[in-house]
């Protein structure tokens, strides 16, 4: 009986689209491109509670680095280390703000993330 409330419940949550065992946030993809714009979208706006996800489908290592990593810039957010080709870096979750971030091995790739709390945008009237 205890099995059969168990599959009842595993097959509604399938229903759902929900897998057991993975994050129920929703995942932002950011690409890894080795042309201009570099990261794609460049500018991307996600909101709280989003999981971020840079995928790396280049042949070469790449960093996601934001810039307060940087010794005099601030407080630092996020920074992957090398993201090996094929190879993805994830952030669970930032604070509402404006993450500027760049590549420390190609410090010509910049791109922005706009991390916004839904709660606090006004509804349309
Ligand atoms: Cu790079």
């Amino acid at each position: 009986m205890r099995r059969l409330v168990f599959y009842s419940t595993l097959l509604g949550l399938l229903t759902l689209g929900v897998w057991p065992g993975t994050a129920a946030s929703p995942v932002f993809h950011i690409t890894i491109e080795s042309a201009a714009p570099y990261y794609h979208p460049a500018s991307a706006t996600v909101t709280t509670g989003a999981t971020i996800r840079w995928e790396n489908p280049t042949p070469a290592f790449h960093t996601v680095t934001h810039d307060g990593c940087l010794t005099t810039a601030g407080p630092c957010a996020f920074d992957s280390g090398a993201v090996a080709p094929n190879s993805s870096y994830s952030v669970p979750s930032l604070p509402p703000g404006r993450y500027p971030y760049h590549c420390q091995v190609h410090p010509i790739m910049r791109a922005v993330l706009v991390v916004t709390d839904p709660q606090a945008i006004p509804s349309p009237t």
